[in-house]
């Protein structure tokens, strides 16, 4: 049963975050973070290098819808990550499908689902979103777009995934791991990756976010996540702030995750409180579901005020708001 008296301490009392340095855990931090403009936050401890590619753009003046593109290539071109972008782990049937959305100030938004053999998922959303009327392309014709303009089809399946997927399969036995995005700190492992969703303000205060994936290992042809999907995997509001999320999505689907966290922080609430609600949401929703998965949100809004919560310990997320700034930072959680 969903403990409500848990439920209610938890967000009376509020939580704690600590500021991770690369090396291991820094200082304990106040429950939201605040940081000046422009500012990039992502997802788990690969958004270290992320964001520093979105630093590069933001520093300069740039608009945060640059910064999230380029932040999200870093991860997607990463042979060593194998649930982002070109050496993600393939579906049950060996095929590796890309999904990707991206959003911008003015509240447009693109983006690609289950898309084969195009290794930046996240540049083809961003076309999606300006060069055609539609939000969402998928498939073969997602594949067929890009291909028209002008990305390179070649087959993502490394090595590594291709083993990793063997292996899989003498067992095949489909259960998401809690946290196997975080099993491990080392950069490169096999662990050490998974969904990033940026989210970036640019020196104007304009909001940006993106969000992409392989989605999770060994699922069913054709499935399809959060990730790509406008409300659930990201959701920017000019006027208010933006979120994403991580994890298992098809509980963050079935409560239009990222679309809730904003309109929550609309109606006042900090990004903090935002993300826990969110995740009280899931957990209340499908409590026994929840106890064996990870769901975990990341927001800001537009003061800069940050927050992230998840279901489970272990979440992570990076904060680059200058030049010096790059750090990791646990984010709380409803299990401990
Ligand atoms: C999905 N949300 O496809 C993504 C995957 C993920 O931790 O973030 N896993 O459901």
């Amino acid at each position: 049963m969903f403990n409500r008296r848990k439920f209610i301490k938890l967000s009376a009392a509020g939580a704690s975050v600590a500021a991770l340095s690369r090396t291991g855990f820094a200082a304990a931090k106040p429950l939201a973070g605040q940081s000046s403009l422009p500012v990039v936050i992502s997802t788990w401890d690969f958004g270290v290098p992320a964001n520093k590619a979105a630093w590069e753009i933001l520093k300069k003046g740039g608009r945060a819808i640059d910064a999230v593109e380029a932040g999200a290539r870093i991860p997607e071109a990463d042979l060593n990550n194998h649930s982002v972008g070109r050496a993600g782990y393939p579906d049950r049937d060996g095929h590796v499908t890309l999904d990707a959305c991206i959003m911008d100030e003015s509240g447009n938004c693109g983006a690609v689902a289950a898309m084969e053999d195009i290794d930046h998922p996240i540049s083809v959303a961003r076309l999606v979103m300006e060069k055609t009327p539609h939000v969402l392309l998928v498939g073969d014709g997602a594949r067929q777009f890009a291909v028209e303009h002008g990305f390179k089809a070649q087959k993502l399946l490394t090595p590594e995934s291709e083993k990793a997927w063997k292996e899989w399969l003498k067992t095949a036995k489909y259960e998401p791991v809690i946290n196997i995005e975080n099993k491990s700190y080392k950069r490169g492992s096999e662990y050490n990756h998974d969904t990033i969703g940026m989210l970036a303000l640019d020196a104007k205060g304009n909001i940006s976010g993106a969000c992409t994936t392989s989605g999770m290992a060994w699922k069913l042809h054709g499935r399809v996540g959060d990730s790509p999907i406008i409300g659930a995997g990201l959701y920017v509001d000019n006027e208010v702030g933006g979120a994403t999320s991580t994890g298992v999505g098809e509980e963050v689907i079935r409560n239009v995750g990222s679309f809730l966290v904003v309109e929550l922080m609309r109606q006042g609430r900090s990004p903090q409180e935002a993300c826990e609600e969110a995740v009280h949401r899931i957990i209340k929703k499908k409590p026994e579901t929840a106890k064996q998965i990870q769901v975990g949100f990341l927001a800001i809004n537009k003061k800069g005020e940050y927050g992230a919560y998840a279901i489970q310990t272990g979440f992570t997320y990076a904060v680059c708001d200058s030049e010096k700034q790059d750090k990791l930072f646990k984010g709380e959680s409803f299990y401990k």
